[in-house]
């Protein structure tokens, strides 16, 4: 059976984008794949964040994970943090990791242009999920377009250590992005992924969000003024986000989502979109209910911590040996 995980960081509310880009699909994947997925916590602290809504939000996205439908027996669910391996790991890859090569991604020129200060761990970001990829032998790496460039890291990464120390000690992952659910856009400003981390929350969905604030965020996306129900992402991005949005949820195929509402005007489409988002939305936060202060969680990190760290001690070990760093 061929192996994924994917993460997702502990940073502020789940977002639609989110559950389509990256949970939803895990969803699908338990079921024909060999499947962990973290909650990458040190990852969230490259950024600042208050010592008390992180730890809710680590406890939080797990109860998410689960509430979504990660099933624990189909899945390994663990925290990064709690698998000191991942560190370790990290620090070596750093050191064979030229300087200029993470300067060049995406997320890290966006987001240090962003601040005036920013972390070195910012800077070294990638390194630390190609450690938490490397790890486990993955095949795959689900995730949204926008990381995509990071497990490219993570192949080049491989490659050069494996040739360096003539030795397979990783083996070489490929992204696994889906289709139309790679990218979700804000509502208002659909040329804008939909983020955790917008400054406006009328333009993105919250997993938590009610259902009278989802209908209004709906009903208030930006669209255009040709009336019509037409998948052009160039030329009408708010409309086709919202197609994207329906068919993902209703597993229906693009065309197939035109052709429902060729003859429906905006109105009424944002109505249907907006009663699916609810159906999917309403029973995931009535799971999560139930689950948040649960033991149930616990014993399932437990588990989970306790069987990546065997794992990983052993890739970890396997390093170090080819590294030199041993007695
Ligand atoms: P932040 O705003 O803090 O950067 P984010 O909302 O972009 O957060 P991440 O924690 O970076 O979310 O991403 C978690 C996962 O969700 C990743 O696999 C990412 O590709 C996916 N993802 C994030 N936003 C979207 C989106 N708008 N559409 C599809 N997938 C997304
Ligand atoms: N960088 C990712 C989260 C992440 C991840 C990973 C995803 C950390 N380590 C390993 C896949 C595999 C993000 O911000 N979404």
């Amino acid at each position: 059976m061929k192996r994924i995980l994917t993460g997702l960081q502990p940073t502020g509310c789940i977002t639609l984008g989110n559950y389509i880009g990256a949970i939803k699909q895990m969803v699908e994947y338990q079921e024909k794949y060999e499947s962990f997925i973290f909650v990458a916590d040190m990852h969230a602290i490259t950024v600042p964040q208050d010592p008390e809504s992180l730890s809710f939000n680590i406890r939080n996205l797990i109860a998410i994970y689960l509430a979504c439908g990660i099933d624990p027996k189909k899945n390994t669910i663990f925290i990064q943090s709690e698998n000191l391996y991942h560190a370790n790991v990290s620090w070596i890859l750093e050191c064979l990791t030229p300087y200029g090569e993470l300067g060049r991604m995406t997320q890290f020129k966006d987001k240090s242009k962003k601040n005036k200060s920013f972390s070195a761990g910012l800077y070294t970001y990638p390194v630390l999920m190609a450690s938490d990829i490397l790890l486990y032998d993955v095949d795959y790496v689900p995730t949204g377009q926008d990381q995509k460039q990071h497990v490219e890291l993570a192949r080049n990464i491989a490659e050069r250590v494996n040739k360096k120390y003539k030795e397979n000690i990783f083996k070489i992952p490929e992204p696994l992005i889906g289709k139309h659910g790679a990218k979700i856009y804000d509502l208002v400003n659909p040329d804008k992924k939909m983020s955790k981390s917008s400054d406006n929350p009328k333009g993105v969905i919250y997993l938590m969000d009610d259902e009278k604030t989802i209908r209004k965020k709906i009903m208030s996306a930006t669209t255009d003024s040709e009336m019509k129900v037409i998948y052009d992402p160039d030329n009408k991005p708010g409309i086709s986000n919202l197609i994207t949005i329906y068919s993902v949820l209703s597993n229906k195929t693009i065309k197939a989502v035109e052709k429902k509402f060729k003859d429906s005007n905006y109105g009424e489409f944002k109505r249907a979109v907006a009663d699916l988002v609810v159906s999917v939305l309403i029973p995931i936060q009535e799971k999560y209910n139930k689950l948040i202060d649960s033991k149930k969680l616990d014993k399932i990190l437990d588990d989970g911590r306790d069987k990546t760290s065997l794992m990983a001690f052993e890739k970890y070990d396997k390093l170090k040996k080819a590294v030199g760093l041993h007695r």
